[in-house]
């Protein structure tokens, strides 16, 4: 069995590249890796890698990670500029026995020294969110930007080995230095192939304080089916920010267990992610909440049409 699934719409692309990779007896960490890249280099997508919106600064500061399931090796960049892929990076840094994670100018040596490409990562169009933020922003506070799209994936291949990463820009407009949870183990991504993985987008500031994909996989290693895993974790959880604090930031969570099974679930309206197994062609799925519980159903031609014109609308400044 082989499978990957990933946070919303934008992801396919990569699924179908990675799916083509493990359906020949391809690797799970190259098979990922190229899935990240390719939405990274994707320059409409706001908040991952080309074209991701800027923090307060007006730079694009960039989050990733990778975890291979076999051996448990975790390499993760927090807050680095001007690199094209910094999941590749984050998979150079997993090999190495110290540094998992490194920040900012630390990264950015590493990187550089390790011959990655660089890239300024601000586009014209990310300038012009940026100005357009800069004028509305005054007294809203900060969370993720509508259609704020963390990408967060999981994979397996035919051997059984799992791998886990995630790439972002974060939050826009967000301080300088402020790091999510997608670079940080157990809250944006974990993977055991013993058991399976899980990774999450959203508000990472409340994600982190659940370390909710460490949760899912501990309770698919307690037998749980992704889908049940991933229901239990996210709906407890966020009732529990709830009652302490008042309110629950987004969060959405997608999981694969070694048999290639796998479940989602949200707290928000509109979550969309991408799919693939050996059984099932790579496809896009929408979440909707019904009666508390997360329901999956394939989308329209007409939804996903919708989707790439209004993120490839032009932008004008206001
Ligand atoms: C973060 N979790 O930096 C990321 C943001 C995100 O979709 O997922 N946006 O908090």
């Amino acid at each position: 069995m082989w499978g990957i699934i990933a946070t919303w719409r934008m992801a396919v692309e990569g699924v179908q590249k990675a799916a083509d990779m493990l359906k020949e007896g391809g690797d799970a960490g190259d098979a990922i890796e190229a899935a990240v890249r390719e939405v990274e280099d994707f320059p409409y997508y706001k908040s991952v890698g080309y074209g991701g919106l800027p923090n307060e600064e007006m730079e694009v500061e960039l989050d990733a990670a990778f975890m291979d399931g076999d051996t448990l090796d975790i390499g993760a960049v927090a807050a680095i500029r001007d690199f094209a892929n910094p999941v590749s990076i984050a998979r150079r840094l997993a090999k190495e026995k110290v540094n998992n994670l490194l920040v900012g100018e630390g990264a950015e040596k590493f990187a550089h020294k390790e011959g990655f490409e660089r890239k300024n990562m601000l586009t014209d169009r990310a300038k012009i969110h940026y100005r357009n933020r800069v004028k509305e922003i005054t007294q809203q506070e900060i969370r993720p930007y509508s259609g704020h799209d963390t990408v967060g994936m999981v994979c397996l291949d035919t051997k059984g080995k799992m791998t886990s990463a995630t790439s972002t820009s974060g939050l826009f407009m967000k301080k300088k230095g402020r790091v999510g949870d997608s670079p940080v183990s157990g809250s944006g991504f974990y993977v055991d192939s013993k058991v399976g993985g899980a990774s999450a987008t959203g508000l990472g500031e409340d994600v982190m304080k659940g370390c909710v994909s460490y949760e899912i996989v501990r309770l698919m290693r307690e037998g749980l089916h992704p889908q049940e895993a991933c229901q239990r974790a996210v709906s407890q959880f966020d009732k529990e920010l709830r009652e302490r604090r008042g309110k629950a930031g987004d969060m959405s969570l997608i999981a694969m267990n070694n048999k290639g099974e796998w479940g989602v679930a949200t707290n928000i309206e509109g979550f969309s992610f991408a799919v693939a197994t050996e059984n099932l062609k790579p496809v896009v799925y929408l979440t909707r909440i019904v009666d508390g519980k997360c329901v999956h159903e394939p989308a329209t031609q007409e939804w996903l049409d919708e989707y790439m014109r209004t993120r490839t609308a032009p932008l004008v400044e206001k």
